[in-house]
């Protein structure tokens, strides 16, 4: 039997691991049956939100963006969604959509267990630029390029890198072997979960296992590194702040 009295998560003042272990549902105005974790806030010190939503069959997350922008990703399952009244569209596993400041969304879930992680950041306009519109998308290692040189590494960009858009959310993939070609020391922040396989990360030079799953918080100028482990890809998606003036 596994000792209730630990855990892998950890949260300091510029970084955190959240295993699904220590895990404690919120309830979340609009999103109904079904159990929200807000695993990044701005509580902890992030200027970014990430949640993971699991719908139980006939679950439902609807509301209109305010300040805030979210990205809406299907880790496992299915579910029906509806942006600005209009849009339908049925979400599979991998897929995503990018809904901009005050707009209406619907999901509605059929299924037990869908699982949509989600990214949200407080929009800063930029003069000169529109408000991005609605982006569908998905997960595809083929639309991944090659980083750095690297053959082991690869990193596919889910949304358009123009200046209206001020996050970004990229899945970086390390097949066996792989690892960041150096020490990060950067000003943009990171909210990120592993969607497959495991890593040893390292935040501020401290050393971490993870896997499948896990979440990891980086405040900006955390210092990072990280090489997969195992046989499997190690996979993750991640958030970045990113086209604005550094103030
Ligand atoms: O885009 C990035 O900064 C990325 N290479 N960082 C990371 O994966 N920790
Ligand atoms: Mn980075």
């Amino acid at each position: 039997m596994e000792i209730s009295a630990l855990t892998r998560s950890v949260v300091k003042r510029n970084h955190a691991i959240i295993a699904p272990d220590g895990y404690i549902n919120s309830n979340v105005p609009g999103w109904t049956n079904c159990t929200v974790n807000v695993i990044i806030n701005e509580q902890m010190g992030a200027r970014l939100c990430q949640t993971l939503v699991t719908l139980r069959a006939g679950g439902r997350l609807e509301g209109r963006t305010q300040a805030s922008q979210i990205f809406f990703y299907v880790v496992e399952g299915e579910c029906e969604v509806t942006i600005g009244g209009v849009q339908q569209k049925l979400l599979t596993q991998g897929q995503f959509v990018y809904v901009p400041i005050e707009q209406e969304y619907q999901f509605r879930n059929h299924f037990e267990g869908t699982r949509i992680l989600t990214f949200h950041k407080v929009y800063e306009p930029l003069a000169g630029q529109a408000v991005p519109n609605v982006i569908f998308g998905e997960r595809d290692l083929a639309k991944a390029p090659v980083y750095m040189n690297d053959e082991a590494l690869r990193i596919q960009e889910l949304l358009p890198n123009e200046l209206g858009f001020d996050m970004a959310v990229n899945i970086f993939t390390y097949s066996t072997g792989g690892h960041l070609p150096m020490v990060e020391t950067h000003i943009m922040e990171h909210g990120l979960m592993y969607l497959q396989g495991q890593a040893i990360y390292m935040l501020d030079n401290e050393w971490y296992p993870v896997k499948q799953g896990d979440s990891i918080w980086m405040a900006p100028y955390c210092q990072q590194w990280a090489t997969a482990m195992g046989q499997e890809n190690s996979v993750y998606i991640y958030y970045k702040n990113v086209n604005r003036f550094p103030t």
